[in-house]
């Protein structure tokens, strides 16, 4: 490794010459002194060039060149992190072709959205775009660490498969060596089939939905954070662990990620120790509709009630029709047509999908020839029924969308490094 402080570090060496190492984030000169900026994975520090350069920047590296700096750490109160580098000597590491496509050192991103997107591998280098990233990384650090200590197990399943599991209309068809096949929806299948194994499981991974809609909230492949877990009374022992697991992310992007918070005044929610909760025919009820599916202003509506009436930006809605989930999904015995489906809306946005699902082989035959659907395709699913499943549920978070609503990014393409969607394939 290239031996350096980090930039985040320079205050513990005042008086030493030490070397650090990063991009040069910018080039600001003064009548008399010039100064270089440097980016490093943990901020930025700055460097006093000298007199000696023109004052158009000659001699001085571009932005986004790679350097390597060594000098002497001064103290002082008006530079980042209270200290500076003085008397440089600067190695140029790499030497960017062209400038960056909008300047990185603007405190906002000036440029529009599908110039950042085209720009993706130098444009997430800018602060505010890499918070972003940073909260979401920090976000599936406390999903895993809450679901860890509840006694999950972290599983990776195939994401080539041979049947579709939410719905046939958004799947995405490959040549698989000459077989038709898919590419997976959602780990719904395998993680269910995992129950059986650890009785509780969790996967967190690429699901690929082809998206006919061009919305800000739909990607054509995403990052699910997926569980599972058996043993279940109901869908609401799986209300429970979900509501742990989004504590846990809260609290891990409180502490792993605060600069990146700060940066983008992300004020964080408060999880109730209860989340609310309202039957589907309530919900339409209270949003007078009889349509058989939440409309996204109607989604956003019933966020602005849970705030209003119990404090709480996160809402449950419980019971959603049998007709509108998918075949895999547990009847309410106590009402016919309702299931044991619900969905978690956090600021206006359906967030995640989950409930309890049918665990008796033969309710799944049933519940596919009451579809019209064959067997064949889900003979594979179904094994795991055949040998003895118990009573379980699970949901699905949509990682874009939490960070977006997280960070109030109004289009989830800005919380995603490389976005998907029905126009963009590159970078
Ligand atoms: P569902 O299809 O509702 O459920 O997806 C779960 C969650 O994933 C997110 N999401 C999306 N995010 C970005 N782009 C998309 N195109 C997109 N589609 C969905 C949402 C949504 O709430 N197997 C079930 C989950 C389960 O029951 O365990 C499923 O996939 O945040």
């Amino acid at each position: 490794m290239i031996s350096r402080v980090l930039s985040a570090e320079l205050s513990e060496h005042a008086g030493r010459r030490v070397t650090i190492a990063g991009w040069v984030h910018r080039r600001r000169h003064l009548k008399t002194v010039s100064f270089l900026v440097v980016r490093d994975r943990a901020g930025l520090a700055q460097v006093v060039a000298g007199e000696t350069h023109d004052g158009a920047g000659g001699g001085l590296p571009g932005e986004e060149s790679v350097v390597r700096v060594t000098g002497t750490v001064i103290r002082r109160p008006q530079a980042p992190g209270g200290v500076e580098l003085a008397e440089p000597e600067i190695e140029v590491l790499a030497e960017p072709g062209t400038p960056p496509p909008f300047d990185l050192y603007r405190p906002v991103v000036t440029a529009s959205l599908p110039t950042v997107l085209d720009h993706a591998p130098v444009a997430l280098r800018h602060p505010r775009l890499r918070a972003a990233l940073e909260i979401s990384a920090a976000s599936v650090a406390g999903f895993r660490a809450a679901l860890d200590r509840l006694g999950f197990t972290e599983i990776h399943t195939p994401k080539i498969v041979a049947s579709a599991t939410e719905s046939g209309a958004n799947v995405f068809g490959i040549d698989y060596f000459g077989r038709p096949a898919y590419l997976a929806q959602s780990p719904q299948f395998y993680k269910q089939a995992m129950v059986g194994v650890f009785e509780r499981v969790y996967e967190v991974g690429p699901v690929f939905r082809a998206e006919p809609h061009d919305t800000v909230r739909h990607l054509a492949q995403y990052t699910s954070l997926d569980a599972e877990l058996g043993f279940v009374t109901d869908h609401r022992d799986v209300m429970a662990v979900l509501r742990e697991a989004v504590a846990g992310m809260v609290e891990s992007v409180r502490h792993r990620a605060a600069a990146a918070a700060g940066l983008l005044g992300v004020a964080l929610p408060e999880v109730p120790a209860e989340i609310p909760a309202v039957h589907f025919t309530e919900a339409q009820r209270l949003t007078s509709s009889s349509e058989p599916d939440l409309a996204p202003a109607q989604e956003r509506w019933l966020s602005e009630w849970a705030l209003r009436e119990h404090g709480s930006e996160f809402l449950f809605v419980t019971g959603y029709p049998m007709s509108k989930r998918p075949f895999y999904t547990h009847p309410d015995p106590a009402r016919p047509g309702s299931s044991n489906g619900f969905d978690l809306l956090f600021r206006g946005l359906e967030l995640v999908t989950g409930g309890q699902r049918l665990h008796r082989y033969e309710d799944y035959t049933s519940a596919l020839a009451a579809l019209g659907e064959p067997i064949g395709p889900y003979e594979g699913y179904l094994q795991a029924f055949r040998y003895g499943m118990p009573p379980h549920g699970g949901f699905a978070l949509g990682l874009e969308r939490w960070t977006a609503r997280l960070t109030g990014a109004a289009n989830i393409r800005e919380t995603t490094a490389f976005p998907r969607d029905l126009h963009r394939l590159s970078p």
